[in-house]
């Protein structure tokens, strides 16, 4: 007969021990969420999940309600659904909240016209706070016509414009310029290309405008004099709490010409470079950044190029006095290095609450790492660490949450689909938290504690059983103290 260890075997093993370690977390978390610690696992079955967080929930208002209906009209043009559109501006309904010109499916171009149509019936109205313009050329004249509506005072406080070229953007900041006391807080330029003088304009507008409160810039076009005209204006500006780079192609230097200019702006809150294309020198810039701005409290890094070397730049930044939060570090390559880095630095930093870092590569040594320094964190109570397979990781990080007060959630992402048996490690844990729960603590007391106390804790060892019905935590206080025998029998 011959045995032959097949491929299939070999995965399954791997997927039983990967099982197992999922098995042993869970199992202990439903063991001790209520009793001495107070930290919560959030562990979600889908390991592609690696979308980063929303920045900040956009303001909401209450209800919404919008002029969508262009969508099943077959038969009505462009031209008559917007003259409808534009009645209905007119007439000032309150129900009309938000209106949206998304032109999907055809490559529609907003003319000098229509957009005085536009900007006509906007006169007559006070209840459209969202104007959205989506998938559309402004032409040039019409730019002037939308200049001309942003600068009459009205209700629009959020002007999106997705898709719609250089024209209508620079349209809107020179609007926005020269206007600087127009109720538009939020604005959204996202999958434009921005020429030179388009990003002049912008600029001018984040240095003379001090009412914007965000600006949405992602996924555009930039080239490196665009980054720095957008610099100069971030240099100067006042005002803005989030600013949203991501998907911009930004490399290390234009990362660190959009650091230097954020060094002394305290008023900016949350910061996104997601899905850029920095590594060392960026994450130095920064880090840098970080280290002297007393505002930022929110920075995202999703999916960049930052290695062990970012990593540790970025984690030397919590060394210092340190207005930062949240810290967003999904999809890079910050690896072992890296997070034993930030096990250090957070060691000492206190404001850091929350960490993200699941797909970066990281080891059981690195996880062991960061495990090590959990104890002595006081500051972290939410930690994502993403997919881990590695038995030797889970119990790194197990050693140091033993000993952890603070974390309340911990973030893994793992196929989790049976509960195996119980490992030694958990068996362990286990008893310690039972003899805890017995109030262990005594046993460092005097021995003068008094007898009722004693009793108490006996009884309590008692009922906190092995669930084998081993009543081996109070052996334990028996064997720890055997002089409470002793002094029971004398009395
Ligand atoms: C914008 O319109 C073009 C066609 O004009 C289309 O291919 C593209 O998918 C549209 N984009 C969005 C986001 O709808
Ligand atoms: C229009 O804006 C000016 C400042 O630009 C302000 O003084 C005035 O009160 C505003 N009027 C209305 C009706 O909002
Ligand atoms: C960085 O990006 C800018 C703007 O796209 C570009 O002009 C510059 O050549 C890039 N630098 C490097 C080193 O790739
Ligand atoms: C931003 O930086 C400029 C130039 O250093 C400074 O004058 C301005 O006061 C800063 N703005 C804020 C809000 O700190
Ligand atoms: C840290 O902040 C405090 C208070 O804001 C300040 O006095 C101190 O100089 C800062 N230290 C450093 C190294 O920046
Ligand atoms: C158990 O209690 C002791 C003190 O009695 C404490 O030092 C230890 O951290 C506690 N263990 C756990 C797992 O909470
Ligand atoms: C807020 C906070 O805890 N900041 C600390 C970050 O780390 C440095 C370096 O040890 C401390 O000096 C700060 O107090």
């Amino acid at each position: 007969m011959r045995l032959q260890l097949s491929r299939s075997s070999i995965s399954l093993f791997v997927w039983r021990t990967a099982m197992q370690c999922v098995a042993v977390f869970l199992t202990w978390f439903l063991l001790v969420r209520d009793q001495i610690f107070q930290w919560r696992l959030v562990a979600s079955g889908d390991p592609t999940d690696t979308s980063s967080p929303a920045m900040v929930p956009e303001a909401q208002d209450g209800e919404e309600s919008s002029i969508e209906e262009n969508e099943n009209d077959e038969d009505e043009s462009f031209e008559v659904w917007f003259q409808r559109i534009c009645e209905a501006v007119k007439g000032n309904d309150p129900d009309i909240d938000e209106l949206q010109l998304d032109c999907k499916d055809e490559s529609v171009t907003l003319d000098e016209s229509k957009m005085k149509v536009l900007a006509d019936a906007m006169e007559h109205n006070q209840y459209v706070t969202s104007l959205i313009f989506q998938n559309m050329t402004i032409e040039g004249g019409a730019a002037a016509q939308l200049k001309r509506l942003l600068q009459t005072n009205r209700s629009v406080t959020t002007l999106t414009l997705d898709e719609v070229g250089g024209e209508g953007c620079m349209a809107a900041s020179i609007g926005l310029a020269l206007h600087p006391s127009s109720s538009v807080r939020i604005l959204h330029l996202r999958d434009n290309v921005i020429d030179e003088s388009t990003a002049q304009a912008c600029g001018l507008m984040l240095k003379s405008n001090r009412q914007l409160v965000k600006l949405g810039f992602s996924h555009n076009t930039i080239d490196a004099e665009g980054i720095s005209h957008l610099s100069l204006g971030l240099l100067a500006n006042r005002g803005l709490k989030i600013l949203d780079l991501s998907g911009n192609r930004l490399n290390d230097t234009s990362i660190s010409k959009i650091c230097n200019a954020l060094v002394h702006n305290d008023s900016l809150e949350h910061l996104s470079l997601d899905f850029n294309n920095f590594g060392v020198v960026g994450s130095q810039a920064i880090s840098s950044m970080l280290r002297r701005n007393r505002g930022i409290r929110e920075i995202h890094l999703f999916g960049n190029s930052i290695n062990g070397e970012g990593g540790q730049a970025l984690a030397e930044s919590l060394r210092h006095n340190c207005s930062l939060k949240t810290m967003i570090l999904s999809l890079n390559n910050i690896g072992d290095e890296g997070a034993k880095a930030f096990g250090e630095a957070l060691k000492v930093n206190t404001t850091l609450t929350k960490l993200w870092f699941p797909s970066n590569v990281i080891g059981h040594q690195g996880l062991h790492a960061f495990g090590d320094c959990l104890p002595l964190m006081k500051g972290l109570e939410e930690l994502h660490v993403g997919d881990f397979f590695d038995l030797a990781a889970v119990e790194g990080l197990l050693k140091g949450l033993k000993r952890n007060t603070r974390i309340v959630t911990l973030r893994m992402q793992s196929p989790i689909s049976e509960i195996g048996g119980l490992s030694s490690v958990e068996e362990e844990m286990d008893f310690y938290l039972r003899l805890n729960k017995s109030g262990r603590s005594i046993l460092q007391s005097s021995p003068k504690m008094s007898l009722s106390l004693w009793a108490l804790a006996l009884e309590k060892a008692n009922q906190n059983k092995h669930h084998a019905g081993n009543p081996d935590a109070l052996y334990h206080i028996l064997r720890s103290k055997p002089d409470v025998m002793e002094f029971s029998i004398r009395r």
